[in-house]
Protein backbone atom coordinates (compact mmCIF):
# COMPACT_ATOMS: atom_id res chain seq x y z
CA UNK A 1 0.00 0.00 0.00
CA UNK A 2 1.32 3.63 -1.00
CA UNK A 3 2.51 5.78 2.34
CA UNK A 4 -0.09 8.20 3.67
CA UNK A 5 1.34 11.27 2.20
CA UNK A 6 4.00 12.50 -0.70
CA UNK A 7 7.26 11.18 0.16
CA UNK A 8 10.66 11.92 -1.13
CA UNK A 9 12.01 9.68 -4.03
CA UNK A 10 14.62 8.00 -1.34
CA UNK A 11 11.72 7.28 1.33
CA UNK A 12 9.36 5.99 -1.38
CA UNK A 13 11.80 3.35 -1.99
CA UNK A 14 12.49 2.80 1.76
CA UNK A 15 8.83 2.51 2.38
CA UNK A 16 8.19 -0.10 -0.76
CA UNK A 17 11.08 -2.12 0.44
CA UNK A 18 9.80 -2.18 4.30
CA UNK A 19 6.84 -3.62 3.11
CA UNK A 20 8.57 -5.84 1.24
CA UNK A 21 10.03 -7.27 4.41
CA UNK A 22 7.03 -7.21 6.11
CA UNK A 23 4.95 -9.16 3.67
CA UNK A 24 8.03 -11.51 2.70
CA UNK A 25 7.97 -12.35 6.83
CA UNK A 26 4.13 -12.97 7.03
CA UNK A 27 3.27 -16.64 8.39
CA UNK A 28 -0.58 -17.05 8.12
CA UNK A 29 -1.41 -15.25 11.13
CA UNK A 30 1.93 -13.67 12.77
CA UNK A 31 5.24 -12.33 11.25
CA UNK A 32 8.22 -13.67 11.88
CA UNK A 33 11.34 -11.08 13.48
CA UNK A 34 13.42 -12.99 10.23
CA UNK A 35 13.24 -15.57 7.86
CA UNK A 36 16.70 -17.51 8.56
CA UNK A 37 17.39 -16.60 12.36
CA UNK A 38 13.35 -16.74 14.35
CA UNK A 39 11.57 -18.71 12.21
CA UNK A 40 8.62 -18.68 15.24
CA UNK A 41 6.47 -15.82 16.03
CA UNK A 42 8.33 -13.34 19.03
CA UNK A 43 6.43 -11.92 21.73
CA UNK A 44 7.63 -8.19 21.73
CA UNK A 45 8.55 -8.42 18.15
CA UNK A 46 4.59 -8.42 17.45
CA UNK A 47 4.53 -5.84 19.49
CA UNK A 48 6.91 -3.78 17.51
CA UNK A 49 5.82 -5.52 14.05
CA UNK A 50 2.17 -4.32 14.67
CA UNK A 51 2.62 -0.68 14.39
CA UNK A 52 4.22 -0.67 11.59
CA UNK A 53 1.19 -2.95 9.84
CA UNK A 54 -1.16 -0.31 11.01
CA UNK A 55 0.26 1.48 8.08
CA UNK A 56 0.13 -0.76 5.47
CA UNK A 57 -1.99 -3.44 6.52
CA UNK A 58 -4.25 -2.94 10.10
CA UNK A 59 -5.90 -6.07 9.53
CA UNK A 60 -2.59 -8.32 10.11
CA UNK A 61 -1.47 -5.82 12.58
CA UNK A 62 -4.60 -6.66 14.60
CA UNK A 63 -4.06 -10.56 13.87
CA UNK A 64 -0.30 -10.30 14.81
CA UNK A 65 -1.47 -9.72 17.89
CA UNK A 66 -4.32 -11.73 18.42
CA UNK A 67 -2.40 -14.75 17.35
CA UNK A 68 0.09 -14.37 20.02
CA UNK A 69 -2.46 -13.11 22.56
CA UNK A 70 -4.54 -16.65 21.52
CA UNK A 71 -1.38 -18.58 22.81
CA UNK A 72 -1.85 -16.77 26.53
CA UNK A 73 -1.34 -19.02 29.42
CA UNK A 74 -4.40 -19.33 32.18
CA UNK A 75 -2.02 -17.74 34.65
CA UNK A 76 -1.84 -15.17 32.16
CA UNK A 77 1.52 -14.74 31.15
CA UNK A 78 2.38 -14.30 27.65
CA UNK A 79 4.91 -16.89 26.30
CA UNK A 80 7.93 -15.05 24.47
CA UNK A 81 7.94 -17.38 21.72
CA UNK A 82 5.03 -19.17 19.88
CA UNK A 83 6.34 -22.33 18.47
CA UNK A 84 5.16 -22.63 14.77
CA UNK A 85 5.24 -26.51 15.16
CA UNK A 86 5.17 -26.74 11.25
CA UNK A 87 9.24 -25.54 11.52
CA UNK A 88 11.69 -28.47 12.25
CA UNK A 89 12.96 -28.61 15.82
CA UNK A 90 16.58 -28.22 14.18
CA UNK A 91 15.27 -24.68 13.25
CA UNK A 92 15.86 -22.86 16.07
CA UNK A 93 17.87 -23.76 19.62
CA UNK A 94 16.19 -23.87 22.10
CA UNK A 95 12.96 -25.13 20.44
CA UNK A 96 9.92 -27.15 21.85
CA UNK A 97 11.22 -30.02 22.73
CA UNK A 98 13.90 -28.25 25.15
CA UNK A 99 11.11 -26.48 26.56
CA UNK A 100 8.84 -29.33 26.78
CA UNK A 101 5.48 -27.15 27.94
CA UNK A 102 1.90 -28.92 28.53
CA UNK A 103 -0.80 -28.66 26.57
CA UNK A 104 -2.92 -26.00 27.83
CA UNK A 105 -5.04 -23.15 26.12
CA UNK A 106 -6.81 -25.58 23.61
CA UNK A 107 -2.80 -25.62 21.87
CA UNK A 108 -0.64 -29.18 22.16
CA UNK A 109 1.49 -29.49 24.12
CA UNK A 110 5.54 -27.95 23.43
CA UNK A 111 3.19 -24.72 21.93
CA UNK A 112 5.19 -21.96 23.53
CA UNK A 113 8.40 -20.79 25.89
CA UNK A 114 7.46 -20.69 29.65
CA UNK A 115 9.23 -17.15 29.78
CA UNK A 116 7.95 -13.46 29.09
CA UNK A 117 9.01 -10.83 27.25
CA UNK A 118 9.01 -7.02 27.53
CA UNK A 119 5.28 -5.70 28.30
CA UNK A 120 5.39 -3.92 25.05
CA UNK A 121 1.68 -4.83 23.50
CA UNK A 122 -0.67 -3.01 25.55
CA UNK A 123 1.14 0.51 24.32
CA UNK A 124 1.22 -1.23 20.76
CA UNK A 125 -2.38 -2.30 20.68
CA UNK A 126 -2.71 1.75 21.42
CA UNK A 127 -0.95 2.96 18.74
CA UNK A 128 -2.17 0.47 16.15
CA UNK A 129 -5.58 1.96 17.06
CA UNK A 130 -4.59 5.62 16.51
CA UNK A 131 -3.30 4.71 13.24
CA UNK A 132 -6.21 2.82 11.95
CA UNK A 133 -8.85 4.36 13.90
CA UNK A 134 -12.72 2.85 13.72
CA UNK A 135 -15.13 0.33 14.60
CA UNK A 136 -13.34 -2.32 13.26
CA UNK A 137 -9.78 -1.40 15.72
CA UNK A 138 -12.27 -0.43 18.52
CA UNK A 139 -13.64 -4.09 18.37
CA UNK A 140 -10.27 -5.62 18.36
CA UNK A 141 -9.16 -3.56 21.36
CA UNK A 142 -12.44 -4.61 22.98
CA UNK A 143 -11.27 -8.22 22.31
CA UNK A 144 -7.62 -7.72 23.63
CA UNK A 145 -8.45 -5.93 26.65
CA UNK A 146 -9.12 -8.44 29.31
CA UNK A 147 -6.05 -10.36 27.87
CA UNK A 148 -3.83 -7.53 28.30
CA UNK A 149 -5.16 -6.61 31.66
CA UNK A 150 -4.44 -10.64 32.42
CA UNK A 151 -0.53 -10.26 30.99
CA UNK A 152 -0.54 -7.22 33.84
CA UNK A 153 -1.91 -8.69 36.89
CA UNK A 154 0.56 -12.00 36.05
CA UNK A 155 3.40 -10.00 36.01
CA UNK A 156 2.49 -7.48 38.73
CA UNK A 157 1.28 -10.42 40.71
CA UNK A 158 3.17 -13.78 39.89
CA UNK A 159 6.57 -11.56 39.25
CA UNK A 160 5.85 -8.74 41.76
CA UNK A 161 8.54 -10.72 43.91
CA UNK A 162 9.42 -7.02 45.45
CA UNK A 163 5.61 -6.22 46.31
CA UNK A 164 6.48 -2.61 45.09
CA UNK A 165 4.67 -3.10 42.10
CA UNK A 166 7.61 -3.92 39.57
CA UNK A 167 7.94 -7.32 37.44
CA UNK A 168 10.82 -9.11 38.10
CA UNK A 169 12.32 -11.07 35.31
CA UNK A 170 14.16 -14.62 35.44
CA UNK A 171 16.00 -15.02 32.49
CA UNK A 172 17.70 -12.11 30.69
CA UNK A 173 16.14 -13.58 27.45
CA UNK A 174 13.01 -12.09 29.18
CA UNK A 175 14.44 -8.40 28.80
CA UNK A 176 14.43 -8.57 25.38
CA UNK A 177 18.26 -7.20 25.87
CA UNK A 178 19.62 -11.01 26.12
CA UNK A 179 23.36 -10.37 26.41
CA UNK A 180 23.32 -6.95 28.09
CA UNK A 181 26.23 -6.12 30.50
CA UNK A 182 23.09 -5.17 32.80
CA UNK A 183 22.79 -8.73 33.75
CA UNK A 184 26.64 -9.71 34.35
CA UNK A 185 26.85 -9.28 37.77
CA UNK A 186 23.77 -11.58 38.17
CA UNK A 187 25.19 -13.80 35.96
CA UNK A 188 28.33 -14.05 37.77
CA UNK A 189 26.47 -16.03 40.61
CA UNK A 190 25.37 -18.17 37.93
CA UNK A 191 27.33 -21.79 37.58
CA UNK A 192 27.89 -22.13 33.63
CA UNK A 193 28.14 -26.05 33.14
CA UNK A 194 29.73 -25.91 29.90
CA UNK A 195 28.76 -29.88 29.61
CA UNK A 196 24.88 -28.76 29.57
CA UNK A 197 25.26 -27.41 26.45
CA UNK A 198 27.22 -29.74 24.67
CA UNK A 199 24.25 -31.94 24.71
CA UNK A 200 22.73 -29.49 22.59
CA UNK A 201 23.46 -27.56 19.15
CA UNK A 202 23.62 -23.56 19.11
CA UNK A 203 21.64 -23.14 15.57
CA UNK A 204 22.14 -19.45 15.55
CA UNK A 205 25.42 -19.87 14.71
CA UNK A 206 24.93 -21.69 11.64
CA UNK A 207 23.29 -18.47 10.84
CA UNK A 208 25.19 -15.51 12.18
CA UNK A 209 28.89 -15.05 12.87
CA UNK A 210 30.27 -15.94 16.63
CA UNK A 211 31.52 -13.05 17.23
CA UNK A 212 28.25 -10.97 16.56
CA UNK A 213 26.11 -13.55 19.12
CA UNK A 214 26.20 -14.18 22.79
CA UNK A 215 28.93 -16.52 23.59
CA UNK A 216 28.68 -19.91 24.52
CA UNK A 217 29.36 -18.89 28.28
CA UNK A 218 26.72 -17.01 27.95
CA UNK A 219 24.77 -19.94 26.60
CA UNK A 220 25.70 -22.30 29.21
CA UNK A 221 24.68 -19.80 31.82
CA UNK A 222 21.04 -19.23 29.58
CA UNK A 223 20.51 -22.53 29.38
CA UNK A 224 21.06 -23.76 33.57
CA UNK A 225 18.53 -20.75 34.01
CA UNK A 226 16.08 -22.13 31.90
CA UNK A 227 15.84 -25.19 32.65
CA UNK A 228 15.80 -25.03 36.39
CA UNK A 229 13.24 -22.47 35.58
CA UNK A 230 11.23 -25.48 33.62
CA UNK A 231 12.36 -28.16 35.88
CA UNK A 232 10.33 -26.04 38.58
CA UNK A 233 7.30 -26.69 36.21
CA UNK A 234 7.55 -23.09 35.68
CA UNK A 235 6.32 -21.11 38.72
CA UNK A 236 7.08 -18.62 40.19
CA UNK A 237 6.48 -19.37 44.27
CA UNK A 238 9.52 -17.97 45.97
CA UNK A 239 11.57 -17.32 42.84
CA UNK A 240 13.92 -15.54 45.40
CA UNK A 241 15.21 -18.92 46.92
CA UNK A 242 14.62 -21.22 44.00
CA UNK A 243 15.45 -19.57 41.73
CA UNK A 244 18.96 -18.59 39.98
CA UNK A 245 18.10 -15.26 38.29
CA UNK A 246 15.94 -12.98 39.55
CA UNK A 247 16.22 -9.36 38.45
CA UNK A 248 14.44 -6.20 38.01
CA UNK A 249 15.20 -4.24 35.13
CA UNK A 250 14.62 -0.57 34.38
CA UNK A 251 13.28 -1.44 30.86
CA UNK A 252 10.79 -3.80 31.46
CA UNK A 253 9.59 -2.10 34.18
CA UNK A 254 8.80 1.05 32.30
CA UNK A 255 7.65 -1.08 29.80
CA UNK A 256 5.29 -2.05 32.25
CA UNK A 257 4.09 1.14 33.44
CA UNK A 258 3.74 2.55 30.01
CA UNK A 259 1.46 -0.49 29.30
CA UNK A 260 -0.64 0.91 32.64
CA UNK A 261 -0.84 4.10 30.73
CA UNK A 262 -1.94 3.04 27.10
CA UNK A 263 -4.27 0.69 29.21
CA UNK A 264 -6.36 3.62 30.93
CA UNK A 265 -6.79 5.08 27.57
CA UNK A 266 -7.92 1.53 25.65
CA UNK A 267 -10.18 1.19 28.62
CA UNK A 268 -11.63 4.45 28.16
CA UNK A 269 -12.58 3.78 24.46
CA UNK A 270 -13.90 0.42 25.40
CA UNK A 271 -16.37 1.25 28.15
CA UNK A 272 -14.00 0.09 31.33
CA UNK A 273 -12.59 2.18 33.96
CA UNK A 274 -9.66 3.57 33.29
CA UNK A 275 -8.33 5.06 37.51
CA UNK A 276 -6.87 1.43 38.20
CA UNK A 277 -4.59 2.04 35.18
CA UNK A 278 -3.53 5.73 36.27
CA UNK A 279 -2.98 4.22 39.85
CA UNK A 280 -0.76 1.32 39.22
CA UNK A 281 0.96 3.05 36.46
CA UNK A 282 2.05 5.77 39.19
CA UNK A 283 2.90 3.06 41.45
CA UNK A 284 5.25 1.73 39.05
CA UNK A 285 6.91 5.18 38.24
CA UNK A 286 7.58 5.42 41.88
CA UNK A 287 9.38 2.50 42.49
CA UNK A 288 11.08 2.49 39.57
CA UNK A 289 12.62 6.10 40.88
CA UNK A 290 12.63 4.54 44.41
CA UNK A 291 14.35 1.65 43.13
CA UNK A 292 16.64 1.31 39.92
CA UNK A 293 17.41 5.09 40.37
CA UNK A 294 20.99 5.41 41.42
CA UNK A 295 21.04 9.32 42.67
CA UNK A 296 24.56 9.17 42.60
CA UNK A 297 25.34 9.04 39.00
CA UNK A 298 21.47 9.93 38.17
CA UNK A 299 21.34 6.76 36.02
CA UNK A 300 18.85 3.86 36.16
CA UNK A 301 20.32 0.70 36.97
CA UNK A 302 18.94 -3.32 36.99
CA UNK A 303 18.55 -4.53 40.16
CA UNK A 304 19.16 -7.95 41.21
CA UNK A 305 17.15 -9.13 44.08
CA UNK A 306 19.13 -12.27 44.96
CA UNK A 307 21.72 -9.93 46.63
CA UNK A 308 20.10 -6.61 46.60
CA UNK A 309 22.50 -4.86 44.61
CA UNK A 310 22.14 -2.55 41.46
CA UNK A 311 24.42 -3.76 38.77
CA UNK A 312 27.60 -0.96 38.28
CA UNK A 313 26.69 -1.10 34.06
CA UNK A 314 25.24 1.54 32.69
CA UNK A 315 22.97 0.23 29.72
CA UNK A 316 20.26 1.55 27.14
CA UNK A 317 17.78 -0.13 29.62
CA UNK A 318 18.65 2.73 32.01
CA UNK A 319 17.28 5.48 29.81
CA UNK A 320 14.20 3.66 29.06
CA UNK A 321 12.49 5.28 31.95
CA UNK A 322 11.88 8.40 29.44
CA UNK A 323 9.13 6.64 27.83
CA UNK A 324 7.06 7.19 31.36
CA UNK A 325 5.16 10.23 30.99
CA UNK A 326 4.99 10.76 34.80
CA UNK A 327 8.95 10.42 35.12
CA UNK A 328 9.40 13.39 37.52
CA UNK A 329 11.59 16.42 35.77
CA UNK A 330 14.81 16.56 37.76
CA UNK A 331 14.96 13.12 37.01
CA UNK A 332 13.95 13.48 33.44
CA UNK A 333 16.88 16.18 33.04
CA UNK A 334 19.68 13.37 34.43
CA UNK A 335 18.57 10.93 31.74
CA UNK A 336 18.74 13.26 29.30
CA UNK A 337 22.28 14.31 30.10
CA UNK A 338 23.22 10.81 30.62
CA UNK A 339 22.06 10.32 26.88
CA UNK A 340 23.73 13.49 25.40
CA UNK A 341 26.98 12.11 27.48
CA UNK A 342 30.09 10.84 25.67
CA UNK A 343 28.80 6.87 26.92
CA UNK A 344 25.65 7.16 24.56
CA UNK A 345 26.03 10.38 22.55
CA UNK A 346 22.96 11.29 20.84
CA UNK A 347 23.96 12.45 17.30
CA UNK A 348 22.67 12.90 13.62
CA UNK A 349 25.40 10.27 12.42
CA UNK A 350 24.25 7.03 14.61
CA UNK A 351 21.34 6.29 16.52
CA UNK A 352 22.25 5.59 20.60
CA UNK A 353 24.09 2.38 20.96
CA UNK A 354 22.98 -0.59 23.70
CA UNK A 355 25.79 0.07 26.04
CA UNK A 356 28.13 2.43 27.61
CA UNK A 357 31.12 3.48 24.48
CA UNK A 358 33.34 4.19 27.39
CA UNK A 359 33.22 0.96 29.30
CA UNK A 360 35.12 -2.36 29.06
CA UNK A 361 32.08 -4.27 28.72
CA UNK A 362 31.75 -2.15 25.29
CA UNK A 363 31.69 -5.40 22.48
CA UNK A 364 30.76 -3.16 18.98
CA UNK A 365 29.56 -6.06 17.36
CA UNK A 366 28.16 -8.47 20.23
CA UNK A 367 24.25 -8.34 19.96
CA UNK A 368 23.27 -5.65 23.40
CA UNK A 369 26.63 -5.25 24.06
CA UNK A 370 27.02 -2.01 22.40
CA UNK A 371 25.01 -2.18 18.42
CA UNK A 372 22.76 -0.02 17.80
CA UNK A 373 18.79 -1.55 17.69
CA UNK A 374 15.49 0.62 16.03
CA UNK A 375 13.57 -0.70 18.77
CA UNK A 376 15.00 1.08 21.92
CA UNK A 377 16.13 4.05 19.91
CA UNK A 378 12.04 4.45 18.49
CA UNK A 379 11.11 4.07 21.91
CA UNK A 380 13.44 6.43 23.35
CA UNK A 381 12.82 9.11 20.76
CA UNK A 382 9.08 9.08 21.39
CA UNK A 383 9.90 9.16 25.01
CA UNK A 384 12.02 12.29 24.18
CA UNK A 385 9.52 14.08 22.17
CA UNK A 386 7.26 13.40 25.43
CA UNK A 387 9.21 14.98 27.57
CA UNK A 388 9.28 18.23 25.06
CA UNK A 389 13.05 16.74 23.74
CA UNK A 390 11.62 17.10 20.30
CA UNK A 391 14.82 18.86 18.82
CA UNK A 392 16.84 15.19 20.25
CA UNK A 393 14.04 13.41 18.90
CA UNK A 394 14.24 14.45 15.46
CA UNK A 395 18.06 13.65 15.68
CA UNK A 396 17.63 10.21 16.68
CA UNK A 397 14.97 9.67 13.94
CA UNK A 398 17.59 11.09 11.29
CA UNK A 399 19.90 9.28 12.59
CA UNK A 400 17.62 5.50 12.49
CA UNK A 401 16.58 6.39 8.72
CA UNK A 402 20.12 7.19 7.12
CA UNK A 403 21.21 4.05 8.76
CA UNK A 404 18.70 1.85 7.74
CA UNK A 405 18.95 3.77 3.92
CA UNK A 406 22.69 3.13 4.42
CA UNK A 407 22.52 -0.58 5.65
CA UNK A 408 19.59 -1.81 5.24
CA UNK A 409 16.79 -3.63 7.33
CA UNK A 410 19.53 -5.48 9.89
CA UNK A 411 18.56 -6.88 13.33
CA UNK A 412 21.48 -4.65 15.18
CA UNK A 413 24.24 -1.95 13.81
CA UNK A 414 28.01 -1.18 14.32
CA UNK A 415 27.69 1.62 16.52
CA UNK A 416 30.89 3.12 15.05
CA UNK A 417 30.80 2.14 11.24
CA UNK A 418 26.68 1.51 11.29
CA UNK A 419 27.27 -1.75 9.01
CA UNK A 420 24.42 -3.91 9.31
CA UNK A 421 25.01 -6.75 12.22
CA UNK A 422 22.92 -10.02 12.34
CA UNK A 423 19.38 -11.13 10.29
CA UNK A 424 19.09 -9.16 7.34
CA UNK A 425 15.29 -8.29 6.51
CA UNK A 426 14.49 -8.17 10.05
CA UNK A 427 11.04 -6.97 10.53
CA UNK A 428 10.54 -5.04 13.79
CA UNK A 429 13.44 -2.43 12.20
CA UNK A 430 11.19 -2.24 8.79
CA UNK A 431 7.94 -1.94 10.81
CA UNK A 432 9.73 0.92 13.15
CA UNK A 433 10.57 2.69 9.59
CA UNK A 434 7.56 2.97 7.94
CA UNK A 435 6.31 4.20 11.45
CA UNK A 436 9.04 6.84 11.28
CA UNK A 437 8.06 7.55 7.77
CA UNK A 438 4.36 8.14 7.88
C1 LIG B 1 17.73 -15.19 20.44
C2 LIG B 1 13.66 -12.04 18.12
C3 LIG B 1 14.47 -11.93 19.37
C4 LIG B 1 14.23 -10.59 20.11
C5 LIG B 1 15.20 -10.40 21.25
C6 LIG B 1 16.62 -10.58 20.74
C7 LIG B 1 16.77 -11.96 20.07
C8 LIG B 1 16.49 -14.38 20.49
O1 LIG B 1 15.84 -12.05 19.01
O2 LIG B 1 16.62 -13.02 20.98
O3 LIG B 1 17.70 -16.33 19.97
O4 LIG B 1 18.78 -14.71 20.83
O5 LIG B 1 17.57 -10.39 21.75
O6 LIG B 1 15.03 -9.12 21.82
O7 LIG B 1 12.93 -10.56 20.59
O8 LIG B 1 13.87 -10.95 17.29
Amino acid sequence: SPAPHPLSEDDESLWRTATEVLDANWRTDHTVPSGTLYPHQWSWDSAFISIGLAHIAPDRAWRDLRSLFEAQWPDGRVPHIVFDLGVAERDYFPGPDFWDVPAMSGRPPRFSTGLVQPPAHALAAWEVYRRAPGDASAEELRRLYPRLVALQDYLIGSRGVSGTGLASIVHPWESGLDNSPSWDMALANVTADESLLLRYERQDLKRAAADHRPTNDDYARYIAIAATYRNGGYSDVDLVDRHLFVVECPAYNSLLGAAEHALARIAAVVGADPAPHRERAATITRSIVERLYDPESGTFRSLDLKTGKLSTQRCVNGLFPLILGDLPRDIVAQVVAEAESARFGINEMMPIPSSDRTADSFDANRYWRGPVWINANWLLARGLAAHGYAGHAATLRTAMLDLVRRSGYYEYFHPITGNGIGAGAFSWTAALVLDMLA
